[in-house]
């Protein structure tokens, strides 16, 4: 039975690039086949639970403004959450969602009611998976909200508050398993620190190690197949985050031997704070073998806050998929909304408008991206760019054959004299723009 919350509005279908109809998809057509691959299973897109069902529209200067019918503290609200959260995933025809624990069911008086209560919403999900044929494409654990990880859930000077966040994530990946979710995330919401005059640094770090440690060792007990995901971001909510970037925690798994075992989950909008651009994290997470999943949004370039804005900038998104896709594209990842409506977006079309947009603007970019891929009309440029390299003597340099002092023999005995050439970068940006 309908919640009635979205009215009488039908799912949203491709219409083609010429429809006016506000409620269609423009350039998502799920069954379109590009590079052999249906767009569908291409973008893997995800629907949060949190910013649609859970964020209420409130700013630091204004209450809250969405006042949604689910919104309460018992049971019922959270079942009533998850039904209509489950018919917009069907109207939107979003083949994945994601969750945190804290989203999905009122936190108890104690751990074992938390606990108890994530199980027992864990059942309803499973009946609407079920129902629907949407999955899970990550599952995660809420270590920010509560005050007992106002000094962080690992990294916390008080081992009671650790050994809480390890239960509570044991509880969450368990749920994520039976719930076959593809991927298990790790967002280090408060895992940083404000000054370093109440906080030792290399110590939190370790307990971070350890921490990560544990949830590996416990995805193999239970048969986890998924894949273990951090999410880098800068900062917001801690002035420092441990988890700074891509190249940050690439840097702490190494450390802790984790390399293997945990690759990144890339956000649009952590990157722009960490000061890099999307395809930056991307390329570099492809480049050292721990690219996993992406949460799509747009952070407002003045504000240098985290704005989980909807996507809508077309060129920008193309070459974040660019990268995917030279990368081999999506495995156990996808494309999850991590965005939210602004507060004054308050009907239940805003909901549905904003994702046929994002998704829209997703659809257009990767299929630029793609034909950009086909045509080679970046990879063709850059290995000509590179082509010395390919010379006998050029490898031996990198292959470790020549000394130092060899390469200054031969450089001296030649009489190199390398001349400069150009970058091309303004022709390669109009060769993009062609395209997107
Ligand atoms: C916070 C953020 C989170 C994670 C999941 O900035 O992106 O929503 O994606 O905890
Ligand atoms: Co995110």
């Amino acid at each position: 039975m309908s919640t009635g919350f979205f009215g009488d509005r039908g799912p949203i279908r491709y219409e083609g690039p010429d429809s006016d109809n506000p409620f269609a998809y423009r350039h998502y057509d799920p069954d379109a086949v590009v590079m052999g691959r249906r767009l569908e299973e291409h973008l893997r897109l995800a629907v949060c639970y949190w910013h649609n069902f859970v964020y209420p529209g409130s700013d630091p200067f204004g209450a809250d403004t969405f006042a949604r019918p689910w919104f309460g503290a018992g049971m019922e609200d959270a079942r009533r959450k998850a039904d209509t959260a489950f018919e917009m995933f069907a109207l939107l025809g979003t083949p994945f969602f994601c969750f945190h624990d804290h989203d999905v069911r009122p936190e108890g008086a104690t751990l074992a009611e938390s606990t108890a209560r994530l199980d027992a919403i864990a059942d309803h999900l499973a009946g609407h998976m079920e129902r629907t044929g949407v999955k899970l494409l990550w599952g995660t654990a809420n270590l920010f909200s509560n005050p007992r990880y106002m000094a962080g859930a690992a990294t916390n000077p008080d081992p009671d508050v650790f050994a809480y966040a390890a239960a509570t994530v044991k509880a969450c990946l368990e749920t994520t398993h039976r719930l076959g979710g593809e991927n298990y995330v790790l967002w280090g919401g408060r895992e940083g620190y404000e000054t370093l005059l109440n906080t030792d640094l290399a110590r939190e770090l370790d307990q971070l190690g350890r921490f990560l440690s544990l949830v590996v060792e416990h995805k193999h007990r239970i048969g986890f197949r998924g894949a273990i995901l951090v999410e880098p971001k800068p900062q917001e909510p801690t002035k420092h985050q441990y988890d700074f970037d891509v190249a940050t925690v690439y840097g702490f798994l190494r450390r802790y031997g984790l390399e293997n075992e945990v690759r990144v989950n890339i956000e649009q909008g952590h990157a722009i704070l960490a000061g890099h651009s999307f395809e930056h994290e991307i390329a570099l997470a492809n480049a050292l073998g721990i690219f996993g999943s992406i949460d799509i949004n747009r952070n407002d370039y003045q504000s240098g806050w985290d704005t989980d804005q909807f996507p809508n900038n077309v060129p920008e998104v193309a070459l974040a998929y660019y990268h995917i896709l030279a990368g081999g594209g999506f495995s156990t990842g996808g494309t999850n909304f991590d965005a939210k409506l602004r507060r004054q977006s308050i009907d239940a079309d805003d909901l549905l408008l904003a994702h046929v947009g994002g998704i829209d603007t997703c659809a257009r970019a990767l299929k630029a991206a793609a034909r950009m891929l086909e045509d080679g009309a970046l990879s063709g440029p850059l290995a000509e760019r590179y082509a010395g390299w390919r010379t006998a003597e050029a490898r031996a340099m990198l292959d470790g054959e020549r000394s130092l002092a060899e390469i200054a023999e031969r450089a001296l005995a030649e009489g190199l004299d390398p001349r400069p050439r150009s970058g091309r970068q303004e022709a390669l940006e109009n060769v993009v723009n062609r395209y997107v």
